[in-house]
């Protein structure tokens, strides 16, 4: 059993100004560049107020959607995991991040068949769920499954329910043995063990909070949710989305922590 979230690193990149046309599912407005800029500065400051080190790496404007880090990689102390991203214009994504990774990670394994988005991939204190989604397919989350082996962790595969981007984008942790989670995905089997705690009415876009170290953060028009971590004794700090929100991402995406 490893703490999950006891990290001292992370990985970012800085938003191009194509970030504005970044994918989203509801086909609505673009984000303003200058709020998305500056909601990414304040994420990568409060990492590092949290203690962690953190590198942002230059933008990309060939790739809109690569400021979302997390979904091109998984990342342990053990080594990490190069991915297949599903979504065809982010392929192209893992290129620019290869060498930086090996720079980090001598331990560099990487996907070579499949799609896994690292947004599907929920990591616990004893095993690592990967979601199946319209961007991991079953190929993809075998795989992986096989990759994580050799780094000694156990992966399970869990459905993403329909509509939901990834599997994070529905659930994350609170702690070791607490789930947050939308309402769809209450009966997940995976979460057998644990506590689900559900996302309060009307806020489903709550759900991609991110714990790191003895901190979560969370959406700040998310009131409901803060009530009830501040209720759970939780500490939190309330991070403003409204623009990444835009281009369908939260709180996890904007980076890869180990
Ligand atoms: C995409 O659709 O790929 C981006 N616009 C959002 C990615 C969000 N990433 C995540 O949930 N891990």
């Amino acid at each position: 059993m490893t703490n999950p979230y006891a990290f001292t690193h992370a990985l970012c990149r800085a938003p191009a100004p194509s970030a504005v046309n970044g994918i989203r599912a509801d086909g609505g407005p673009d984000p303003d560049f200058a709020g998305l800029a500056a909601e990414h500065e304040a994420y990568v400051a409060t990492l590092r107020d949290l203690g962690l080190s953190v590198e942002v790496l230059p933008p990309l404007d060939d790739f809109p959607d690569a400021l979302f880090t997390e979904d091109v990689a998984l990342t342990f102390p053990e080594g990490a995991i190069l991915l297949r991203p599903g979504a065809p214009s982010r392929a192209g994504e893992i290129d620019h991040i290869r060498e930086a990774l090996a720079a980090r990670h001598p331990n560099l394994l990487e996907m070579t068949t499949g799609h896994v988005d690292g947004g599907d991939v929920l990591r616990l204190a004893d095993r690592v769920i990967i979601g199946l989604s319209d961007r991991t397919d079953r190929a993809g989350a075998t795989e992986l499954a096989r990759l994580l082996d050799r780094l000694g962790y156990r992966a399970e595969v869990a459905i993403t329910p329909a509509g939901v981007l990834h599997f994070k984008t529905g659930c994350s942790l609170i702690d070791g043995k607490t789930i947050l989670a939308v309402p769809a995905m209450r009966d997940c089997p995976e979460f057998a063990g644990l506590e689900v705690v559900l996302t309060p009415t009307g806020e489903d876009g709550a759900a991609n909070i991110l714990r790191v170290r003895d901190t979560v953060l969370v959406g700040d028009r998310w009131l409901a949710t803060q009530a009830m971590l501040a209720a759970r004794g939780v500490p939190f700090r309330p991070m403003a989305t409204e623009q990444i929100a835009r281009i369908d991402a939260g709180l996890s995406c904007m980076s890869l922590r180990w």
